[in-house]
């Protein structure tokens, strides 16, 4: 039998080596991460937002955000993990999320512990969080309800985010641990690691960790490394670069009247073509021709 993508995810997170997910927000950009060598796919919350032009606030409908992630899926044979906020709801809304997942071949759901609807990490300070129980009974209810045994529900921790000590993500992750979740997300708004590096070091790895560096970027890897890091998420950087990329070109266009200047610097329309696959579809229509 061959690997499902579930499996590859779990692998990767439970093995001792530092995985990269990188983030991507529809098809196309999946698909570049996955060219590019990346074993894992983070389907942002924020990114993929954006991409629809709207808020990280839960404005896009989970089905709208699950169709986005869809589309990547099918482009992609890694395994995605998709950030599912809070998970849209209650502990029945998450349910019915990781069914749907499942289904639809999706690795993985990280589910945080704030508040719907949530707003990002990054906004704002002392975000609310929901009590330990209630976080409890999602994952307890998102376990129960996957189809595919390898199935890997993150628990995203949001304590340090919220200001809350440290003692208290510590209480949390074990908690959200003890419920059943495969691994946990510590996330820190802070420009330097040091409250995750203490993080990992009093977790001692109950559990593998997953860390998003996007504040804390000039922390070498190998820090993370040396902590026993599962995986990072590198979070945002397709969607960041692709919006510096159509700034640059939409002006040069805008400014010159002209599109001659941009044409060596934007993707050949071969690419494009390759990208979606026209360079295989001769060889189907062949197949199928009558
Ligand atoms: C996302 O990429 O949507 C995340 C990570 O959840 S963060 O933006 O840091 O909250
Ligand atoms: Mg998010």
């Amino acid at each position: 039998m061959s690997t499902t993508k579930a499996r590859k995810l779990k692998q990767l997170v439970q093995s001792p080596d530092l995985t990269f997910l990188m983030e991507a927000h529809n098809g196309m950009s999946a698909k570049i991460a996955e060219r590019t060598g990346f074993e894992a796919i983070w389907a942002s919350g924020l990114s993929i937002s954006t991409a629809f032009g709207l808020r990280d606030r839960n404005e896009a409908s989970w089905t709208q955000v699950l169709e986005a992630v869809e589309f990547m899926s099918d482009a992609t044979d890694v395994p995605i993990l998709m950030d599912g906020d809070t998970g849209y709801g209650d502990f029945n809304n998450v349910a019915r999320l990781v069914r749907k997942l499942c289904n639809r071949d999706v690795a993985g759901v990280c589910i945080e512990d704030k508040l719907f609807p949530k707003q990002n990490s990054f906004l704002g300070e002392g975000q609310a969080l929901l009590t330990i129980p209630d976080f409890v009974a999602k994952i307890k209810a998102g376990k129960d309800a996957q189809t595919d045994p390898d199935f890997c529900f993150v628990a995203r921790v949001e304590a340090l985010i919220a200001g809350r000590s440290m003692q208290e993500a510590l209480d949390r992750a074990g908690a959200y641990t003890d419920a059943g979740a495969d691994a946990i997300l510590i996330h820190s708004k802070k420009s330097d690691s040091v409250e995750i590096e203490e993080f990992c070091r009093q977790w001692d790895n109950r559990s593998p960790v997953v860390i998003v560096p996007t504040k804390y970027h000039d922390t070498p890897v190998d820090v993370f490394r040396d902590l026993g890091v599962s995986a990072a998420i590198w979070a945002n950087h397709a969607m960041r670069a692709a919006i510096t990329a159509i700034e640059e070109t939409c002006a040069e266009i805008y400014r010159t009247q002209s599109i001659s200047a941009v044409e060596k610097r934007v993707a050949p329309l071969k690419d494009v073509f390759e990208l979606t696959g026209e360079n295989v579809f001769e060889e189907f229509a062949q197949r199928y021709s009558a």
